[in-house]
């Protein structure tokens, strides 16, 4: 079968809400091999879950910062799991709180073993951030494969996406646990939605 029709036909069957957890206790036993969407708060994780599904609100969304508080297991109709990770780098709620939840990610992200790939996704008006590189590193220390997603393509014009893509690729050549080649994105527009489905087929088969 080729690529996209993969992901078009892994992607038509049901996805549910299976759990909300705020530590790896809290999560379904290890069975289903799991992809999960990591970056700042804001950049448009939960979006992407739900543009790659095609429901509206499966994944709660926001325009402001720190909507996801915890970790958001949905599943591909029992072949796989998509996984909505809490965003870093958000100072305004409460510092108890935001250690809390940073701590489930880091946990998940080191000790997951169902853990297949992570999709760290960029927003590309910002490009790669000091805090993103923490997030390769501990990716890359944990020796999990992490693939670069660049969202919210449609808010850039011109040569702009072309000149991030290009510095975020640079930088990933030095990350050894980094996938080549980066998703450019757009869950508002729908660009490379089904290139991130057959990248997701190609992992659950
Ligand atoms: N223009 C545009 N806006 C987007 C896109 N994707 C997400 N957004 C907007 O960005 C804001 C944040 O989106 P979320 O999906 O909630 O971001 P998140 O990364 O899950 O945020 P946290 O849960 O707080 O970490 C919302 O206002 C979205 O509508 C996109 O592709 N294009
Ligand atoms: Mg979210």
């Amino acid at each position: 079968m080729a690529a996209n029709s993969a992901g078009r036909s892994l992607f038509a069957r049901p996805c549910t809400f299976v759990t909300s957890a705020m530590s790896l206790e809290g999560l379904p036993d290890p069975e289903v091999p799991e992809v999960a969407f990591a970056g700042r708060s804001n950049c448009g994780k939960s979006s992407l879950i739900n543009a790659l599904t095609g429901r509206r609100s499966l994944a709660r969304t926001s325009r402001t910062p720190g909507r996801t508080r915890s970790i958001n297991v949905f599943s591909l109709d029992g072949r796989m799991h998509l996984v909505d990770l809490p965003g870093y780098g958000y100072a305004a709620a409460g510092k108890r709180e935001v250690a809390g939840w940073t701590r489930a990610v880091d946990d998940y992200l080191a000790l997951r073993p169902v853990l297949r790939r992570v999709f760290l996704l960029l927003d590309a008006r910002r490009g790669v951030t000091d805090r993103d590189r923490v997030t390769f590193d501990s990716l890359d220390t944990a020796g999990v494969a992490w693939q670069a997603v660049l969202t919210k393509s449609d808010k850039v014009k011109g040569t702009g996406l072309d000149d991030v893509a290009g510095e975020v690729e640079s930088e990933l050549r030095q990350r050894p646990a980094a996938v080549p080649g980066i998703l450019i994105t757009s869950a508002r527009k729908g660009r490379g939605i089904d290139d991130l489905r057959s990248a997701i087929a190609v992992i659950a088969s």
